[in-house]
């Protein structure tokens, strides 16, 4: 039997994490734990990584297409923050995130993490950010990590 798993070293790759000014009192909470895993977890070089900054979640995967498209990243990670109001707005802007970020991702040759919240409640958005239900930028992160380990190590072993 042949198993292929992806360990969270990734010393030497490159990432881009992309991420939405809207909602910045958790988005920034999210960038913080990402860097944090990225660099502590993964043992990646501040100076691979480069963060791009967009207006809202809307943005992000136009952007996140073009990170991804530019051949210099192994990996891209995706971070906002979408709180539902008493409008329909919500459903556009996560709508349209979720569905771009999912097709830039399965384009793309390169992983796509997601770590943009849809929430309910701005209470919802900050357990999500750093407490008590954890930080989804740390759990993005670490699937980026694992992720771009995974890819390598399938072209190795096929
Ligand atoms: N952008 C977000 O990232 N989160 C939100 O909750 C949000 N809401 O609710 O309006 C939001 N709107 C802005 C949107 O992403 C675009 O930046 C804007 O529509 C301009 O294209």
């Amino acid at each position: 039997m042949k198993i292929i798993e992806g360990n969270t070293r990734a010393t030497g790759k490159k990432f881009a994490v992309v991420v939405s000014r809207f909602n910045s009192f958790v988005v920034e909470s999210l960038l913080d734990g990402a860097l944090d895993t990225l660099e502590r977890i993964g043992e990646v070089n501040p100076d691979d990584i480069t963060v791009i900054r967009v207006p809202g979640a809307y943005e992000l995967p136009i952007v996140a297409k073009k990170a991804a498209m530019s051949g210099k990243f192994h990996a891209i990670i995706a971070l906002g923050a979408v709180i539902r109001g008493g409008t329909p707005h919500f459903e556009f802007v996560a709508g349209e995130c979720n569905k771009g970020l999912a097709q830039v991702s399965l384009d793309a040759t390169i992983p796509l993490a997601f770590g943009v919240l849809t929430v309910d409640t701005i209470e919802q958005a900050i357990e999500r950010s750093g407490t008590k239900a954890g930080n989804k930028g740390v759990e993005a992160a670490h699937s980026a990590l694992e992720m771009v380990n995974v890819l390598a190590a399938i072209d190795e072993a096929l």
